[in-house]
């Protein structure tokens, strides 16, 4: 299943899967601000991209403390189909009151920069902090979609944004987000 529309220069696609098969530049960890690892989709990125990724993040915690929510860094991508993973670390959702969709929406804008500054073409996002952080599912896909589209009016290398998403609630959610923006 995939769904697809353009926002100037740049082609914005959802696929239902598992982001770790994906094939592009660079694909994006849910990760925590201590960059450890843990379940969702950041265990499956460890797991799949092997112990050379998580050996980055170590360096990475030891220079700068880690990534705090809303912030994005970049590792290689180990054994995985891309030159890069992307860790953004999203808000942990409280009541909605403590700047959660500031710090979600800065957490795709953190990233998308990031790929831009690496000249990337390719991106490929999971629904960041909806799984264990618990944001509720219809406001994310808006703040995810809304970040993407926003950004595709300055000027990027990025013509190929992808959202991943691993349940049919999820891509249900970012399938009528999509339909309904211009
Ligand atoms: N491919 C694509 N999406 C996936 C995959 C996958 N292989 N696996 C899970 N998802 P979550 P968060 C979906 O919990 O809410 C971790 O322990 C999942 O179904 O991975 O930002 C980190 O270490 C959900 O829709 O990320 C942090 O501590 C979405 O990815 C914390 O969880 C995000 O769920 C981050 O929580």
């Amino acid at each position: 299943m995939a769904e697809a529309k353009q926002f100037n220069k740049t082609t914005v696609t959802l696929v239902r899967g598992d982001i770790t098969r994906q094939e592009a530049d660079a694909i994006v960890n849910a990760a925590n601000s201590a960059l450890r690892g843990g379940g969702g989709v950041d265990g499956a990125i460890h797991r799949a991209g092997g112990p050379s990724i998580m050996e980055e993040c170590v360096q990475i915690r030891k220079m700068d403390g880690g990534c705090l929510p809303g912030n994005a860094v970049i590792t290689g991508g180990g054994k995985l189909k891309c030159q890069y993973v992307i860790h953004a670390v999203g808000p942990v959702y409280r009541d909605g009151r403590v700047d959660e969709a500031k710090i979600l929406a800065n957490a795709y804008q953190s990233s998308l920069v990031l790929a831009n500054s690496y000249e990337l073409h390719s991106i490929a996002f999971p629904s960041i902090g909806t799984g264990a952080y618990g944001y509720p599912l219809e406001e994310a896909a808006g703040i995810a979609l809304d970040t993407v589209q926003k950004f595709c009016q300055t000027d990027t290398t990025l013509g190929d944004v992808r959202f991943v998403l691993f349940d049919q609630f999820s891509y249900n959610a970012f399938v009528e987000k999509l339909a309904s923006m211009s």
